[in-house]
């Protein structure tokens, strides 16, 4: 496993294995809460594995025992309540800049490896990663209401997209905590798994994603997260219009190999297995689904 510099600062962490980005928020002694500062640095780190081809897949997990505590109360509330209305929007807008728009539209397929403390402001990047898997012992809460204030920064929306309206209410208006087998069963994570398997299970589901024609991969995402908005009609022309232009541009060859094996050479049963380009043959091992320890 190798270590970069990180010429954007000391928040953010970053280690490539197995051509996965592992990134870190890094502030363990801080619970890895979010300060403007590691907004700024997790917005330049995300815009740099976007070309960095060490990363085919970004795994976003935490340091130490957080995978995020939610926004800093110090560095991005007290501190800068009494700064002027222009610098308040501005850091608005750096957290928003990562959280609901670069990470949300990665280029690459995005997991959140949940392995500690979620509060507050953290369900906002958490809900932004294509996947997410927790550990059995993560612990999650909306705590804005203990301490006096809703959910902002687009929280309260991104838990009405994943955890229902009877659950969402339900933490948002008590700020109780709930677990990792708890997140998996309402929706807000794929899957949760005993602590000791989350690396490897994570690992197992970026290299499923590895095995997939990647241009395409990336339109699949784009196009589930656009069309929710649109109406019937321009959804299926946009649906369209997003289909053949991945098709375009990645050369359709994954797409023609795969119709192929399975039709003329019948070696592949797209049902079952995942195309591999090399040999034309399913790679069983990439498509198997994996069932959770729920
Ligand atoms: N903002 C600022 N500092 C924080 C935050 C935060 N969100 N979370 C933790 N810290 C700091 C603590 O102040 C403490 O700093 P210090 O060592 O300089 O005193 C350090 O991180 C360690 O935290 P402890 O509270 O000592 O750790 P403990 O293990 O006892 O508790 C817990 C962990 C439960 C996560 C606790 O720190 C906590 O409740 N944090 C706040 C969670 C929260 O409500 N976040 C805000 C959500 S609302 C929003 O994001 C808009
Ligand atoms: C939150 C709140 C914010 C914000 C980002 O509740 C996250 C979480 C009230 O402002 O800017």
């Amino acid at each position: 496993m190798s270590s970069t510099k990180q010429p954007w600062g000391n928040t953010v962490d970053v280690e490539f294995s197995d051509d996965i980005a592992f990134v870190y928020f890094n502030r363990p002694d801080k619970k890895n809460c979010m300060s403007p500062t590691l907004n700024r640095e997790m917005f330049a780190t995300l815009h740099a594995l976007e070309l960095d081809d060490r990363c085919k897949v970004v795994v976003l997990t935490g340091r130490g025992a957080a995978w995020s505590a939610g926004m800093d109360l110090k560095e991005y509330f007290r501190e800068t309540d009494n700064e002027s209305d222009a610098f308040k929007m501005r850091i608005r807008e750096e957290a928003a800049a990562w959280q609901q728009i670069k990470l949300r539209n990665h280029a690459k397929p995005t997991i959140a490896m949940v392995n500690g403390w979620v509060f507050g402001g953290a369900f906002t990047p958490l809900t932004s990663c294509d996947l997410a898997i927790a550990s059995d012992d993560a612990t999650f809460g909306l705590s804005e209401i203990n301490w006096g204030i809703l959910p902002g920064g687009n929280v309260t929306k991104s838990v009405a997209d994943t955890m229902g309206q009877r659950n969402a209410l339900y933490y948002i208006m008590t700020g109780e905590t709930f677990d990792g087998k708890k997140a998996a069963a309402m929706g807000l994570v794929n899957e949760s798994v005993p602590a000791k398997q989350l690396g490897k299970r994570v690992r197992e589901l970026a290299k499923v994603l590895m095995g997939k024609d990647p241009v395409v991969l990336r339109a699949a995402k784009e196009v589930f997260k656009r069309v929710r908005y649109m109406d019937w009609e321009t959804a299926n022309d946009y649906i369209y219009a997003k289909s053949d232009g991945s098709q375009h541009r990645s050369g359709g060859e994954f797409r023609h190999g795969a119709m192929k094996a399975f039709l003329d050479d019948k070696k592949l049963k797209p049902g079952l297995d995942t195309y591999k380009k090399d040999d034309g043959k399913g790679s069983k091992k990439a498509a198997s689904p994996k069932k959770s320890g729920k």
